[in-house]
């Protein structure tokens, strides 16, 4: 299991963005004279005690050469979104937590791509080289520790809970660690004495379940480092998509199934490079009113064929009546995901067969000489209404 969080999200961007803001106190939330609140701030502001949701006001008066910046949220979208398309590259199973946040279960992805540090390691270079940020990376065997590992190690780290190590990592921690123990549960633990993981671990049971009711066994868990939360385990809720806002509304209907090509042939990649096929196609249009409509169709057999994910989305697309109205987004998913083993291969006939040979060379080739290289030919026509 890994956990991702980017470190001090807004203001890293504004200090990629501008480089001169590099290792000054930047405090993102608007001007010190608005009554508004702290975003968040660079690690540099943090040494003042300035904390996300305090009163930018505050801030001002701990750290009144700090820069304050505005929220520039489309921005962060980008980043965010570049940052969530590398996870895609190694695993489908991701679970995003905010927008700079996620778990990723990569339990699938070792015979690829290697170990989950070295899977860690990539995804960090990868953000720092491809996106200009750092982010810190937790790994260990579920949820609970790997976002605790990842707290340990920031900002910038790269921070490993293995099984034997457990206890000694924990059992120093103060309780706050724990999912689960706000300031108000904080509080109650300390009262009875108990500050640290280790001397809940020794507290008396029974006495913990007279004080915290049901909480208590919760917590017990945790201190001793179990957790068995999954990563949407469900292959049948888990899906792969793409979708696109126009920058203006598009009637065009040969323009938006080029979209929806594009989008086909950047899911069935996935799919392959994750070793999945999908049963379900889902299409969604947002039209110029915000209206959105999704429409779906499950196959008969599961694939990772750019062609017929295509055909399918298309199909569905002309059903609608598009004849009114405008459309400012559409997007394209599969789900009811499942592993593509070879034993499904006698399910294929002999022309789906084929296609997806012919995406496995484009795959091959794309990687190697970089993406775009090959391209089918309804794609060439430039997408120039998309943004
Ligand atoms: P966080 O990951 O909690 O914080 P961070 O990335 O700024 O710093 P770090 O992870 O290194 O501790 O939140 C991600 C972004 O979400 C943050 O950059 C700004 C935004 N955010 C708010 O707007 N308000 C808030 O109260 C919090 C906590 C975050
Ligand atoms: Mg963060």
């Amino acid at each position: 299991m890994i956990h991702c969080d980017l470190d001090a999200f807004y203001a890293s961007v504004e200090q990629r963005d501008n480089p001169e803001l590099i290792g000054k106190p930047v405090i993102i939330g608007g001007s010190p004279q608005s009554r508004g609140v702290v975003s968040t701030c660079s690690y540099e502001a943090r040494a003042y005690g300035v904390h996300s949701a305090m009163p930018t006001a505050q801030a001002h008066r701990l750290c009144p050469h700090g820069v304050f910046l505005p929220v520039n949220m489309k921005k962060y979208v980008q980043a965010s979104q570049q940052v969530f398309a590398i996870f895609e590259d190694y695993t489908p199973l991701i679970e995003g937590l905010s927008i700079d946040e996620a778990f990723l279960d990569v339990a699938g992805s070792h015979s690829l791509f290697g170990s989950s540090e070295a899977i860690g390691r990539m995804i960090k270079e990868r953000v720092k080289n491809e996106v200009g940020l750092n982010i810190s990376i937790g790994i260990s065997y579920n949820k609970f520790l790997a976002k605790l590992a990842t707290n340990l190690g920031k900002p910038n780290g790269l921070f490993i809970i293995r099984h034997e190590e457990t206890y000694d990592i924990m059992s120093p921690l103060p309780v706050s660690n724990l999912w689960g123990v706000g300031e108000k549960t904080g509080r109650r633990l300390n009262k009875l004495g108990i500050i640290t993981i280790k001397d809940l671990l020794e507290f008396p049971r029974q006495l913990l379940l007279d004080k915290l009711g049901n909480a208590a066994d919760d917590l017990l868990h945790l201190a001793q480092g179990l957790d068995h939360r999954q990563v949407e385990t469900e292959r049948e809720i888990q899906s792969l998509g793409r979708e696109t806002t126009f920058s203006r509304d598009v009637s065009d209907s040969e323009l938006l199934e080029r979209n929806l090509l594009e989008f086909a042939q950047e899911i069935g990649k996935r799919l392959r490079r994750n070793g999945l096929a999908a049963q379900t196609v889902t299409i969604k249009l947002r039209f110029a009113d915000f209206q959105t409509v999704t429409r779906r169709r499950t196959i008969e057999a599961p694939t990772s064929s750019d062609m017929e994910i295509y055909n399918v989305a298309v199909e569905l697309f002309n059903k609608l009546d598009l004849n009114k109205t405008s459309v400012r987004l559409i997007g394209l998913s599969v789900s009811k995901l499942e592993k593509n083993s070879q034993r499904n291969d006698t399910l294929f006939t002999y022309d789906e067969k084929k296609e997806t040979g012919i995406d496995r060379v484009m795959d091959s080739i794309n990687e190697r000489y970089g993406a775009r290289s090959i391209t089918r030919a309804g794609l060439l026509i430039k997408n120039e209404n998309s943004n």
